[in-house]
Formats: C-alpha cells, sequence, structure tokens
C-alpha cells in the first residue's frame, strides 16, 4: 500500500471513530441524524441500545372477568374482546361467576403463564393485597378496572372505571326532583363488598334529602333473578308505605319491576331511580317503570389496552382515569335507545 493510501485510510478510519465516540456520548442528537440519513442496518445500530417499543401485537393481556351478572357486564366483555381482537393483542380471559376465590385463581394463573399486563375487575374491594403483591413480584403491572380494590395503591399501576360515589349522589338527586315533598324509600343494592355497590351506596345518602327516609336496603347481588324475590318480600313487608325504589342497576330494576307488576302497582307509583343505561333499562323507562337512569359506560376495552401499552412500554400512565357519564330520563329514551350500544 502506497503512503498516501495508507494516509487516506488511517484519516478515515480516525473519522470513523470520532463519528462513533460522539453517537456514543450525545446519543439524542446522534438519533435524528441516523433517521435523516443513513441507511437502514446504521439507523438500527443505536435503536438497538435504547427500551425497546412494544406494539399491540406484542402483548398479552389478561382480563380475569368477574362474571356474566348483567347486561353491563356483557358489553364489558364485549368490549375487552373486540378491542383485543382489533388491535391483535393476545386476550387471557376467564370468568370467575361473581367469585372472588375464582378471580384470585385466574389472576395467579396469568402470573405463572408470564402475561405482561393484568386488567383485573375486582368483584369485591377487600382482600387483594396478596395476589396483587405476587403481581408485583413477578414484574407484572395490574389495571385495575371497573370496581375499585381497598388495596394500597402502591401494589397496582392504576384504576380506570366510573365514579360510583358520584353515580349514587346523582340518583339521589334524581329521587330529590321525584319525591319534593318527601317519602319512602326502599334500596336495592348490588353485590356486597363490591365497589360499585359501596360507592352508589355512599354517594346517594350523602346525596338524599333529609325528608326522605330509606325503610330498607338489601342486596340483589347485581342480577334480575335475585332481584324478583328482594322485591317480592319488600312489596309484603312494606305494602302501601313505599314512594320510591333506589335500584344499583338496570338489571336488578327490571327483576324488580316484574315483582311490582305481579303485586298489581301501575307504572309510575313508585319511583324507580337505576342506574347504568342499558337498553333493558332504556326500555323500561319508554314503558313508564323507570324515571331517570343513572349512566355507567362498560366500554373500557379501549382505554384498558392503550394503558396496557404504555405500562409495557415504561411510559407513565394516569392513576386514576374516570369515566365521562350522564343520566337518562324517559322523554329522551325513545329517540336513544337505538343508538345504545349495551
Ligand atoms: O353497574 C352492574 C354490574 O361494576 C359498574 O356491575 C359495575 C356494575 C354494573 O353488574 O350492572
Amino acid at each position: 500500500m502506497s503512503r498516501f493510501k495508507s494516509l487516506v485510510l488511517l484519516m478515515v478510519i480516525a473519522s470513523l471513530a470520532l463519528a462513533a465516540c460522539s453517537t456514543a456520548a450525545a446519543p439524542e442528537a446522534a438519533a435524528p441524524a441516523a433517521e435523516e440519513a443513513a441507511p437502514a442496518e446504521e439507523a438500527a445500530a443505536p435503536a438497538a441500545e435504547e427500551a425497546p417499543v412494544y406494539t399491540y401485537a406484542d402483548m398479552t393481556l389478561c382480563y380475569p372477568q368477574l362474571g356474566a351478572e348483567s347486561d353491563w357486564r356483557t358489553a364489558n366483555t364485549a368490549s375487552i374482546k373486540q378491542t383485543a381482537e382489533e388491535l391483535g393483542v393476545t386476550l387471557i380471559f376467564s370468568d370467575a361467576q361473581q367469585k372472588q376465590e375464582n378471580q384470585i385463581s385466574a389472576v395467579r394463573a396469568c402470573i405463572e403463564q408470564g402475561v405482561d399486563v393484568i386488567a383485573l375487575p375486582p368483584v369485591v374491594e377487600d382482600g387483594w393485597d396478596a395476589v396483587l403483591t405476587e403481581a408485583q413480584d413477578a414484574g407484572i403491572p395490574v389495571i385495575i378496572v371497573d370496581r375499585s380494590v381497598s388495596a394500597d395503591s402502591s401494589l397496582y399501576a392504576a384504576h380506570i372505571g366510573s365514579d360510583m360515589f358520584l353515580e349514587g349522589q346523582r340518583a339521589a338527586e334524581e329521587m330529590n326532583k321525584l319525591l319534593p315533598d318527601g317519602g319512602n324509600i326502599l334500596e336495592l343494592s348490588g353485590t356486597v363488598g363490591s365497589g360499585a355497590a359501596t360507592g352508589r351506596a355512599e354517594g346517594f345518602r350523602d346525596a338524599l334529602n333529609d325528608n326522605i327516609t330509606i325503610l330498607d336496603s338489601q342486596t340483589g347481588n347485581f342480577t334480575r333473578a335475585e332481584a324478583i324475590p328482594v322485591m317480592e318480600a319488600f312489596l309484603k313487608k312494606y305494602a302501601g308505605q313505599v314512594d320510591g325504589v333506589f335500584i344499583h342497576n338496570d338489571d336488578m330494576a327490571i327483576g324488580a319491576i316484574e315483582a311490582i307488576k305481579a303485586a298489581g302497582i301501575e307504572p309510575g307509583d313508585l319511583k324507580i331511580v337505576s342506574v347504568d343505561g342499558t337498553r333493558g333499562g332504556f326500555q323500561a323507562m319508554i314503558d313508564g317503570w323507570i324515571q331517570a337512569d343513572v349512566e355507567c359506560n362498560p366500554l373500557l376495552g379501549p382505554q384498558v389496552m392503550e394503558m396496557g401499552l404504555k405500562l409495557m412500554n415504561g411510559e407513565a400512565v394516569d392513576p386514576e382515569t374516570l369515566t365521562n357519564e350522564t343520566v337518562y330520563y324517559p322523554e329522551e329514551a325513545e329517540e336513544l335507545l337505538p343508538t345504545r350500544q349495551y
């Protein structure tokens, strides 16, 4: 090799080494330049050093659904399944049939499988500490979906769902308007110990006028079937004394209405305020049975998946995402029913 040639070669090597040094020293400044001009292999090199960027196709999401107790729940399940399919997320879905021990086993199975994210709609608030700690120890982020947990917030990444206390307050405001001179009412509540039932009951009491008395409160476990005998017993026990009923979801309202009908009571004689805003609830408003329906939105799939991906990529997420909701009335029910998605 001639002197000149070796000099040129030395210079090339030196400038390459210099470029490599500046890339290492200032990765931020170097990255855009590489994107703009450099061929593919060179552009790939600095990217390989950064944290990998996951896409939906990389994500395995575990959704241990709490049950299939209501139309709300069916819509929630459909939203999760449909969103996963659309985005190409691998979904591990199970149905705990409203039993916490089933949900806990399902979470444990997902931890063992090494899923990327767990999104948990907890049937009740208490009793999650142990399994949430297990997920944390395994490095799997947990998003609490729909109902809340009483566990320390350091044990999970975030909560996405409705403000159940606010729903209860909204229901009370409607009852106040329906019974302006006060009266006696009954409460058909949701699953005992669930964030949805506790929040709605507390919010309702918080905003209810002093001249309205809650004569009795019993659970119907959020189902039509369990609401019927509870309402039958209520109507026997408090015959002629009741002006209204606060019912924690539309499925129980539909069950209760069956019992109310069977007792010979006409639509509107008992003022009913319900929660969810399902098609069944809308139909009951059209038929004159429900006077106000507080919305609770189950279509959480897109938000859950989006947050799951952010967590996989180590991005910051909002610790509390509350759903925007409203109240529906009989006057608009006919027009809105065809547009309802659940
Ligand atoms: O209102 C009810 C369902 O947790 C918000 O659970 C949910 C509630 C919903 O069974 O219909």
